[in-house]
């Protein structure tokens, strides 16, 4: 599907159906113990240039060159070429088990000739890719009925959860919603810091303690005040923390049990942040931390030039858990919503090696 590398239009306030029956004005800027930040000392990236295209490029093809050039010269169908494709899957961190079952199915199919040449074989391998990935390509939806909707994004350290929100955060204003930023990452002085750029830049409220708050105060507090000023969607950052600090890891489903002080039922959505090319240690990390804080919805970033993106596929095999975004650069327009096939077009090209 095409819309994958098609910048789509924001939808005008009004359009989408959050919004429909919406009519209370949306939070201004000023929030409770907010500072002002410069964008541009937060090292924001800037601005795109309107119009550019070209994510086919930009997203890591899953076999390499070598591969995708053998497969364009036609080939003969034989044990070789599988062997090949299955250690390209691999190196593309496509993970062992998923690629031998891939190539295995392939193999069945080779033997009892169904295929005429490699492109049939391409087209029933893309096919398999996308019902690999199917299941687990389920938008979030915000229920309108849930306000506010709270998200709360965690993961390890640089994986690109404050970015992640940043953008979101441009996704729903644009989609008309209103919505509240909860600066939950009290490691890092910058941290606050960074996420008050984004959310300047989105023109979206930032509830902030500074550095060495407790995150779970921090996460109550932005919830009262996204509920009293009947907010839309409430999101809330994490410290990046590795699954294998116990402690760093309670605090996790500490901040979870302090918004159901308030709400119940949330949060409504935890969404994890992997970086693409972080390989199978991904696995490890979705483990662990869907241990300590249900995880509800992933997010893989950083497909923009990896060629190690194939642990999506490792991922949607081993867990099924709902992939929601893909990021693809460090922009804010640079998330998209996570589409099977746009994907795998993007990964594996029908015009492979010419
Ligand atoms: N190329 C690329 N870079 C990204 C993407 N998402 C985030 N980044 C970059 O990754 C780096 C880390 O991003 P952050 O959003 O600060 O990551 P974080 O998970 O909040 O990090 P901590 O708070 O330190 O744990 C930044 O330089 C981002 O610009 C992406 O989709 N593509
Ligand atoms: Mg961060």
């Amino acid at each position: 599907m095409v819309s994958w590398f098609r910048r789509k239009p924001s939808n005008p306030p009004g359009q989408s159906p959050a919004q429909a029956t919406e009519a209370e004005p949306r939070p201004d800027a000023q929030t409770p113990a907010t500072v002002g930040a410069d964008p541009h000392e937060a090292g924001l990236p800037a601005p795109a240039a309107p119009g550019k295209t070209g994510w086919l490029q930009r997203i890591g093809k899953l076999l390499n060159t070598d591969v995708a050039e053998l497969l364009g010269r036609n080939p003969i169908l034989d044990d070789d070429l599988l062997d090949e494709i299955e250690t390209a899957l691999i190196t593309a961190d496509v993970g062992v088990t998923a690629s031998s079952e891939l190539i295995e199915a392939l193999r069945k199919r080779m033997k009892s000739r169904e295929f005429a040449d490699a492109r049939a074989l391409l087209k029933a391998l893309r096919a398999e890719l996308v019902a690999l990935l199917v299941p687990v390509a389920r938008p979030l939806a915000i229920d309108a009925g849930r306000k506010p909707f709270v998200i709360i994004t965690v993961g390890v350290n640089g994986v690109g959860k404050t970015t992640t929100i940043g953008k979101l955060a441009r996704r729903y204003k644009d989609e008309g919603r209103s919505l509240m930023l909860a600066a939950g990452d009290t490691f890092r002085a910058a941290a606050v810091a960074q996420l008050q750029a984004w959310g300047e830049r989105n023109g979206v409220a930032v509830v902030a303690q500074g550095q060495n708050a407790d995150a779970a105060s921090v996460a109550f507090d932005a919830l009262q005040a996204a509920k009293s000023r009947n907010v839309d969607v409430l999101i809330a950052d994490t410290a990046g923390r590795l699954h294998t600090q116990g402690g760093l890891m309670d605090e996790l489903a500490k901040v979870a049990r302090v918004l159901k002080k308030l709400d119940p039922d949330a949060p409504h959505e935890v969404l994890m942040v992997i970086d693409g090319t972080t390989g199978q240690n991904a696995i490890n990390q979705v483990r662990k931390f869907n241990e300590k804080i249900p995880v509800t919805g992933l997010v893989v970033t950083k497909l923009d030039g990896t060629a190690k993106g194939g642990v999506v596929f490792a991922l949607a095999r081993e867990f099924g858990i709902p992939i929601r975004y893909a990021g693809i650069g460090e922009r804010p327009e640079d998330l998209r919503v996570f589409d099977a096939e746009a994907f795998v077009d993007a990964m594996l090209p029908e015009t492979l090696g010419g």
